[in-house]
């Protein structure tokens, strides 16, 4: 059994720039010789994205926008990609948003509106695609999507995206039980803090990676190729018996007390 995706193509969702985490898994599926579809949110980072793809030099590579608070923009999407490509193999979903005001002080301080746009981008918006992916993914497949071990434990300001991503844990779980019968996989890699954009504007960003240097089994923090490897490994056949997995990437810091 090889880590070859040859002849086989992956959506990749939530690159923002080059710092990305779906860069990094990009990277590693295109250097294992996948065709890549890739999209993106707003305007805003569109030819960041277009910019990067380019560098690929694989002229195969399609760039789709897709809002995903949009059901009709997943619908489209998924419908463009089933026109130009035809079967998908998997779908890489990098992608979280809450409101920067609810990212600080107490969790309770969130309110109605702000709950519930962070559930529905990080967290129901798993299960929109997988509903539409599925109708591409008719030769089986694998669904990968990222979260963070604020979802299993109170870590401090990550709050209602904490509870966001405590439900995206049990969606990657019931829908592993939906998919499996149509030899779908759907796991979820738990990475350690990377200095994204996402991550810009966290006040003591410093001193959790300093933190993790300085505690974790490894001793270093987390990089977006150790997080690319290991979505290699899930969208390859050598995961072929792992699913509704939530697989730790992060140095091993969550073993610790
Ligand atoms: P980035 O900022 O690079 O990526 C976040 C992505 O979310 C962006 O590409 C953004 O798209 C996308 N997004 C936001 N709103 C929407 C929307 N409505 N529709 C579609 N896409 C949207 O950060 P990361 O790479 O860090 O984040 C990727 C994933 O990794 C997230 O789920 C995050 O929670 C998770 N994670 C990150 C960790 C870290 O330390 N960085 C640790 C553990 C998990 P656009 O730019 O087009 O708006
Ligand atoms: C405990 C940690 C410290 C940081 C606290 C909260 C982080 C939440 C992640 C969430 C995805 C961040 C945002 O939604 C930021 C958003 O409000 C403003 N940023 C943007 O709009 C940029 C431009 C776009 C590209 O960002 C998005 N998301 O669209 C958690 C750390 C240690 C680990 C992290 C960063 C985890 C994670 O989930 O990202």
């Amino acid at each position: 059994m090889q880590l070859s995706l040859q002849g086989k193509t992956y959506v990749i969702m939530g690159v923002a720039n080059k710092r990305s985490i779906a860069w990094g898994i990009a990277r590693s599926l295109h250097a294992a010789g996948a065709r890549l579809i890739f999209t993106y949110a707003g305007e805003r980072f569109e030819n960041e994205v277009k910019k990067l793809v380019a560098t690929l030099e694989d002229d195969t590579a399609l760039v789709l926008p897709c809002d995903v608070t949009k059901d009709e923009e997943i619908s489209s999407c998924f419908a463009q990609i089933k026109e130009q490509v035809g079967v998908i193999h998997g779908v890489a979903h990098c992608i979280a948003f809450a409101n920067k005001e609810h990212l600080e002080g107490e969790y309770m301080n969130v309110d109605r509106e702000g709950f519930l746009l962070a559930h529905n981008i990080s967290a129901y918006s798993l299960t929109a695609v997988a509903k539409a992916a599925k109708e591409l993914m008719t030769e089986g497949g694998s669904i990968v999507t990222l979260t963070y071990l604020g979802g299993e434990r109170v870590v401090q300001n990550y709050n209602v995206m904490g509870v966001a991503k405590a439900s995206l844990e049990a969606s990657v779980k019931y829908l592993a039980n939906d998919l499996g019968k149509y030899g779908i996989r759907v796991n979820a890699i738990s990475a350690g803090p990377i200095r994204t954009l996402s991550a810009k504007g966290v006040g003591d960003f410093n001193s959790i990676l300093k933190e993790i240097e300085e505690r974790a089994p490894l001793r270093r923090t987390t990089t977006q190729e150790e997080v690319g490897d290991t979505a290699l490994f899930l969208f390859s056949d050598l995961s072929r018996g792992v699913t509704g997995e939530i697989i730790h990437v992060d140095s091993g810091y969550h073993i610790l007390a």
